[in-house]
C-alpha cells in the first residue's frame, strides 16, 4: 500500500515554506522520524520527519519549490509491519468515521464504513494524535459547510476554518481546490498587510536600457524581513535617542573573566553583557517591556523578559530570543547566545527559538559604523542599537574602575522606541540607565524602588 506524506504545520501563521534540500531518494528505505526534506520558512530551516516507515516511491517536490502546509511531499510504500498495524487500526478507525456532510448529521451507529482506499495521506506525527481525538459532529441546529471529509480534514490540518471557505461546487460544495485558493488569498492578504507596497509595488523602470542586469527571486527570509520591517516602519511612530557609554571597565572585565566563561562553553561578548544589562533595565522600566494594542486601546505589560538578538547570517537577518534573560546569570546568557548565534548561522534554529521576544538588541559594532537607527521590531516597543566602540579623550573616563584615565573606550548606543507609549523623557531615562549600568555595573543589582 502506498501512502503520502504531506507538509505538516510549521508554526503559527506559517502556511508555506521553500524546499531547500531533499534528504531521501526514490527507492530508499525511510524509518519513522527520519528527515525527508528540509524546508525554509521565514524563521528557520526545519527538517520534516517521515511519520511512516517504508520505501520512497515518489518525490513530489523539488528544491526551490514553495510548498503549502498540507501539500503532498513524498509517497511511501508501506513497510509490511506498518501495513499490518495500520490495517488493524483502520478497522477501529472505521467504527467512528467522520460523516460525509452534505447536510448536518448526528452520529449514526449504522453508517456503513467508507470504501477503503489504496492510498492515504500522512501529514506529521501530530496527525496520529488528531485521529485519536474524538470526531467532532455537528449539533442538529448547526450549519455545516458542505465538503467531503478529506477536504474537511485538509482544511483542519492547514488551520483553516472550513466555514469561511467559499465553495465553487453545486450548492456551494467546497473542493480541495477551494481550500487551496482560500489559503492563497489569505496568505496574499496577510503578505499585503505584512508588506504594504511590497506586493503591489510601484513599477520600476526597465534597467536593461542602461546595462546588463540579473534578476534573483527573494528568499523566504528576505521576503519576510522586507514585509515585517515595512510593516514596523509604517505602524510604529519611532524616535531614536543616542548616547555613549564609557566601556573601559567593561573591556577590562571581559579580559579578566573571558577565559572563565569560555571554560563554561560561552563567549563573554559585548552583546552578552548588553543582554544582561537590558534585562535588568526592563525590570526598572516596564513601559519598554510592553506592546500596544490599538484595536483594544490597551497596553500589554509583559511580566517576563525575553530578549531577541539580531544575528547576521548568510540567509539574512535572524533574531533568536533569549528567554527569561532577567533570571539568567551572565555565564548562562553567554552560553545561550553563543549557541543561538551558531545555530542561526547553521540554519538550525527552531521556531520556538525565534518567538516571544519583548525587546531586541542589535550590535553592529563588530562590523563597523559610528551610529545607526534600528527599526523597532514590532510588536515590541523598543530596540537598542550598539555601534563600534572608539577611543576618545575624556575628563571623567574610568570612574567605574577608579582608574581616572585620559582616554576611554566609548560605546555608541541608539535606542529606537515607539513614541505612542514611550515619551521622549522615558526613552532618555532608559538609555541613561543603560549607560550608567555599563559604567557602574553594580547598578543592576541595586533594585528599582
Ligand atoms: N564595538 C567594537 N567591537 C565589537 C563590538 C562593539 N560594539 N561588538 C563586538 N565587537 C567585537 C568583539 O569584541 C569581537 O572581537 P574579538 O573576537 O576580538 O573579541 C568581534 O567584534 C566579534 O564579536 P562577536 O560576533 O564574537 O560577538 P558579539 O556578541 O559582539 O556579537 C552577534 C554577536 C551575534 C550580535 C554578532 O555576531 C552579529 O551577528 N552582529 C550583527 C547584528 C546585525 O546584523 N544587526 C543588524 C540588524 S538590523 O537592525
Amino acid at each position: 500500500m502506498i501512502e503520502t506524506v504531506s507538509l505538516p504545520e510549521l508554526g503559527e501563521n506559517i502556511l508555506t515554506g521553500v524546499v531547500v534540500n531533499i534528504l531521501v531518494a526514490l527507492g530508499e528505505a525511510v524509518v519513522i522520524d527520519q528527515g525527508v526534506i528540509e524546508i525554509e520558512t521565514d524563521k528557520a530551516v526545519v527538517e520534516v520527519p517521515s511519520p511512516i516507515a517504508g520505501i520512497v516511491s515518489g518525490i513530489h517536490v523539488a528544491e526551490g519549490d514553495e510548498v503549502n502546509v498540507g501539500e503532498v511531499i513524498i509517497s511511501v510504500e508501506l513497510a509490511k509491519a506498518v501495513e499490518d498495524e495500520k490495517e488493524s487500526s483502520e478497522t477501529k478507525e472505521e467504527m467512528r468515521v467522520e460523516p460525509d456532510d452534505e447536510s448536518p448529521q448526528v452520529p449514526d451507529a449504522d453508517a456503513s464504513p467508507p470504501t477503503p482506499s489504496s492510498t492515504d495521506s500522512h501529514v506529521s506525527p501530530a496527525r496520529t494524535k488528531e485521529t485519536l481525538e474524538p470526531v467532532k459532529t455537528a449539533t442538529p441546529n448547526q450549519e455545516v459547510a458542505p465538503a467531503a471529509p478529506s477536504v474537511r480534514r485538509f482544511a483542519r490540518e492547514v488551520g483553516i476554518d472550513i466555514n469561511g471557505v467559499a465553495g465553487s461546487g453545486p450548492g456551494g460544495r467546497i473542493s480541495m481546490e477551494d481550500v487551496k485558493n482560500h489559503i492563497r488569498t489569505s496568505s496574499d492578504k496577510s503578505a499585503g498587510l505584512a508588506s504594504p507596497g511590497l506586493k503591489e509595488g510601484v513599477a520600476l523602470p526597465d534597467f536593461t536600457k542602461w546595462g546588463d542586469i540579473e534578476k534573483i527571486p527573494m528568499s523566504m527570509v528576505r521576503k519576510k524581513t522586507a514585509g515585517h520591517l515595512s510593516q514596523a516602519w509604517q505602524m510604529v511612530p519611532q524616535v531614536t535617542q543616542f548616547d555613549q557609554a564609557d566601556m573601559t571597565g567593561m573591556e577590562q572585565f571581559r579580559k579578566t573573566y573571558g577565559e572563565k566563561v569560555r571554560g563554561a562553553g560561552g563567549k563573554l561578548t559585548v552583546t552578552a553583557i548588553m543582554v544582561k544589562i537590558v534585562a535588568s533595565a526592563l525590570k526598572v522600566f516596564p513601559d519598554l517591556n510592553a506592546s500596544v494594542d490599538m484595536q483594544r486601546q490597551e497596553i500589554i505589560y509583559k511580566k517576563y523578559v525575553h530578549i531577541g538578538v539580531a544575528v547576521d547570517t548568510d540567509r539574512g537577518l535572524l533574531v533568536p530570543v533569549i528567554k527569561n534573560a532577567d533570571k539568567l546569570d551572565l555565564i548562562d546568557i553567554a552560553i545561550q547566545l553563543s549557541d543561538l548565534a551558531t545555530r542561526a548561522r547553521a540554519g538550525k534554529l527552531t521556531l520556538a527559538d525565534m518567538q516571544g521576544g519583548n525587546f531586541t538588541i542589535s550590535n553592529l559594532g563588530g562590523i563597523g559604523g559610528t551610529a545607526f537607527t534600528p527599526i523597532v521590531n514590532w510588536p515590541e516597543v523598543a530596540i537598542l542599537g550598539v555601534s563600534r566602540s572608539f577611543e576618545t579623550q575624556c575628563h571623567a573616563c574610568g570612574q567605574s574602575t577608579n582608574d581616572q584615565h585620559k582616554s576611554g573606550l566609548m560605546l555608541p548606543l541608539s535606542l529606537s522606541y515607539d513614541h505612542r507609549i514611550i515619551d521622549g523623557a522615558n526613552g532618555a531615562r532608559f538609555l541613561s540607565w543603560i549607560k550608567e549600568a555599563i559604567e557602574q555595573p553594580l547598578l543592576i543589582v541595586l533594585g528599582s524602588s
